[in-house]
């Protein structure tokens, strides 16, 4: 049994210190030192050795385990190291290497106007107001002095989703929410998306986005309008913009006009953007109508107030000469991308 001690640890050795990983190592412990281990079987024949035998051959059978243990650990530890090295290896970062450049987006063109917009009209002092966009019939019409049977009214030109819910045709109803319930001065303009049931076409979107503003105060005069439009014209379109205003009919403002810019692609002498004429059209606007006021619980013997409306869609195809307005909707990066 001597030799066959000394063979099974011989044979242990060079196994274990030819194993490269951890699972190998557990494997020769088991088929070395297990139950059914080849040192275990053999040490179950030690009953059949003569008393003086057993305890020679049993000091030697310990000192082959131990020496067995002592091989597991060693390797155990090697093989260890040797992993970890090999994991800090793969895991090295080279610091020097180049960044993956990562691609940014771009902001819409509709963004870009309306963030320059609000600049604009941040820099007078107002505030941006916001409000839903499924509103009451109250809000859109009935507030703002439509007449019970006035075209904007009809079926044709505006979602219902009742007959007292609707999708705005126009932000007024975000300033009709603010006025009564904020006490004057009132100094605001409402981006946001609006309505209307058109057919789509290059110039004609269901959706498409307003900017509304309205200023209420003590003696707000018609000469503030025009001041503030004309401010407003020279500060997005250049400081040589001129304006020029013409009457014109809204039901929630009285008087009412409409303002043409001078053609900031060739400074009034005519091209394609103004088809010749030297102008565009940019908004809508007018004195609040005093029976809107009094809606809203304002007096129009105390206050008085102008507004205004610009789609915000028309002045950024202007301004970019984009020619369809489906452009904007289409979310082909080709075209975000330009921007
Ligand atoms: C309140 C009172 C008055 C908002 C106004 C316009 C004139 C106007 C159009 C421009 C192009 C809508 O997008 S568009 O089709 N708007 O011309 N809007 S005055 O007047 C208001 C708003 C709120 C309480």
């Amino acid at each position: 049994m001597k030799e066959q001690l000394l063979e099974i640890l011989e044979k242990a050795k060079n196994h274990i210190e030819s194993t490269k990983t951890l699972n190998e190592l557990e494997q020769f412990r088991v088929n070395y030192l297990g139950k059914k281990g080849e040192l275990t079987v053999l040490l179950r024949e030690m009953g059949k050795l003569s008393k003086e035998e057993r305890p020679v051959i049993g000091k030697l059978a310990n000192e082959v385990r131990t020496s067995i243990e002592n091989l597991l650990e060693e390797n155990k530890a090697v093989i260890k190291e040797k992993e970890k090295n090999a994991r800090l290896e793969s895991e090295v970062i080279d610091v020097t290497m180049s960044g993956k450049a990562r691609k940014v987006g771009n902001r819409h063109p509709l963004t870009l106007v309306l963030d320059e917009i609000k600049r604009v009209f941040i820099g007078m002092g107002y505030k941006i107001a916001e409000g839903p966009e499924v509103e009451t019939v109250y809000h859109n019409f009935d507030a703002l002095n439509h007449p019970k049977d006035h075209p904007a009214r009809d079926f044709s030109d505006t979602f219902y989703i009742n007959d007292d819910i609707l999708l705005r045709t126009q932000t007024s109803p975000v300033q009709i929410r603010v006025m009564k319930k904020t006490k004057p001065p009132i100094r605001i303009i409402s981006p946001g998306r609006c309505f209307r049931s058109d057919e789509i076409d290059a110039t004609h979107s269901p959706m498409f986005h307003q900017v509304e503003g309205l200023v209420i105060d003590r003696n707000i005069t018609l000469g503030d309008l025009k001041g503030t439009l004309d401010t407003f014209a020279k500060r997005l379109f250049g400081v040589n913009t001129r304006t020029k205003f013409r009457p014109h009919y809204f039901p929630f403002t009285e008087p009412s006009g409409e303002v043409d810019v001078s053609c900031f692609k060739c400074s009034g002498e005519g091209c394609k953007i103004c088809k010749g004429s030297g102008w565009i059209e940019i908004l809508g606007c007018g004195m609040v109508h005093p029976e809107v006021l009094k809606e809203c619980g304002i007096d129009p013997e105390l206050y008085s107030g102008f507004a205004f409306g610009m789609g915000l869609d028309r002045i950024t195809m202007l301004k970019y000469e984009i020619e369809d307005i489906r452009l904007f909707f289409e979310n082909d990066m080709r075209f975000i991308e330009q921007f």
